[in-house]
Parts: C-alpha cells; structure tokens; sequence
C-alpha cells in the first residue's frame, strides 16, 4: 500500500493512526500541503479531488476520503475492531466521527482560510474568530455525547479505541494548532490524553512526521 499525505494534514494523521491500531505497513508518499503540491496534476492523476490523504491499495485502486479509508481497512483487517459490533454503538461512532470529519474540520481547512484571506480580505483576527466558531462546537458537542452515554469508558465507547477516537484526536491536535482553549472539554481532553498515550497516535502524531517542524 502506498500513502500518499503530509505531516500538516489531519486527515492523513487519523488514516496513520488507522494503519498503526491494525499493523499494518504503507510506504509513504509526501504530497506538500504547504506549497500546494495537492492541487498539481501529478498527485491530481491521484486523487482527482485534490485532497489529502489518499491511499493506493496495491492493488490498483486508490481509495480517498479519510473516513472510507479507516473503515476499508477495518473491513481488509478485522482486528483490532475500530467500530464496535453493536449496531447503536456503531452509529454512534459513525456520528462522533461525522462531527468532526463532515461537521467541523471542512471548516477549518487551508482552502478555507486561504479564501478568508485571499477572497474576503478578513484579518488573521478575523480568520481565528472564524476557526472558533466552527471548530469548537465540534468537541462541545462531543464532550456532551461523552458526558451522556454510559458506554462511554477511557475511550468514546468502552476501553479500547474506535474510528471515533481517532477523529476525536485529530480535531483535538488541529484546534491546538490554532492554540485555542481546551479547558471546557475536559472528557475530550482525557479521552485524547489516553489515545495519545498509545503509541499508534503518538507515531502518526504530525509533529513527529519527516518534514515537520519541532514545534509550531
Ligand atoms: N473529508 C476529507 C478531508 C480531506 C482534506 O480536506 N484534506 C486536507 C488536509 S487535512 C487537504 O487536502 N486540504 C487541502 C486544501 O484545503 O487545499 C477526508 O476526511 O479525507
């Protein structure tokens, strides 16, 4: 399999974190969020849309879309399970993931803000005020979700991890990026603690990928 993504994308972290939880070995192909090399016809040849991350399955066919990835894989590669088999418990991870892939992280994207600045001509004030507002109701709504569901453990459900978990972290390391606040999500912040604590997540962690600078 071949990886194709960046130290810089969230998306490409939760799809490592993914291949680490089920041992499973991709070379890795940098595409250079930061000079744009994603929207070259090279990578485009890739992935049409343009988007990291995506993923060649060795077998001809590239898959995309971060989500549809993790659940191939978890599908090519049962153990460990990254959705739970109870079908409530699995739209609930589905959900949790869908806050942050579909809900919040669109939002924040460098497309995004390049069109704030760019098009719109809005300050970076303005432009923090925006990622505020848009990524932050994301871990509200989840830190309610976990204060709720009593099958919610060290982890979204239970005590080992799920795809919900892995977004729950990605969003988490994206909004510290932006260094906003989280001390109003406390649960959030120790369910990120415990997944941050295995070394799937602390190897895909985008800080520690060639290229990536030590600190921000
Ligand atoms: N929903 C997509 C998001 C893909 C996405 O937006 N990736 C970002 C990096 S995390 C990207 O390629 N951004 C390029 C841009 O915004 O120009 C997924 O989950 O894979």
């Amino acid at each position: 399999m071949i990886l194709y993504g960046h130290w810089r994308s969230l998306a490409t972290y939760r799809v490592r974190v993914a291949l680490n939880l089920k041992g499973i070995k991709a070379q890795v192909r940098e595409v250079n969020l930061l000079t744009k090399e994603h929207l070259e016809p090279a990578y485009r040849a890739i992935n049409p849309q343009g988007l990291l991350p995506a993923l060649d399955d060795g077998k001809g066919q590239v898959l995309f879309q971060s989500l549809a990835i993790i659940e191939y894989l978890n599908d090519i590669q049962p153990a460990p399970p990254l959705l739970p088999s109870d079908s409530r418990a699995r739209a609930r991870v589905r959900a949790l993931a869908q806050v942050i892939a579909a809900d919040a992280h669109p939002l924040i994207v460098p497309r995004v803000r390049d069109y704030l600045e760019r098009q719109l001509g809005l300050d970076e004030a303005a432009r923090m005020n925006w990622i505020k507002t848009f990524a932050l109701p994301a871990l509200e709504t989840i830190e309610l979700n976990l204060a709720a569901e009593p099958s919610a453990g060290a982890f979204c459900v239970g005590d080992s991890p799920t795809m919900a978990d892995i977004l729950l972290a990605s969003h988490v390391i994206g909004v510290s990026f932006f260094k906003l606040d989280l001390k109003a999500f406390p649960l959030v912040r120790g369910v990120y603690a415990v997944c941050s604590a295995l070394p799937a997540f602390a190897e895909a962690y985008p800080l520690r990928q060639p290229g990536a600078p030590a600190s921000l």
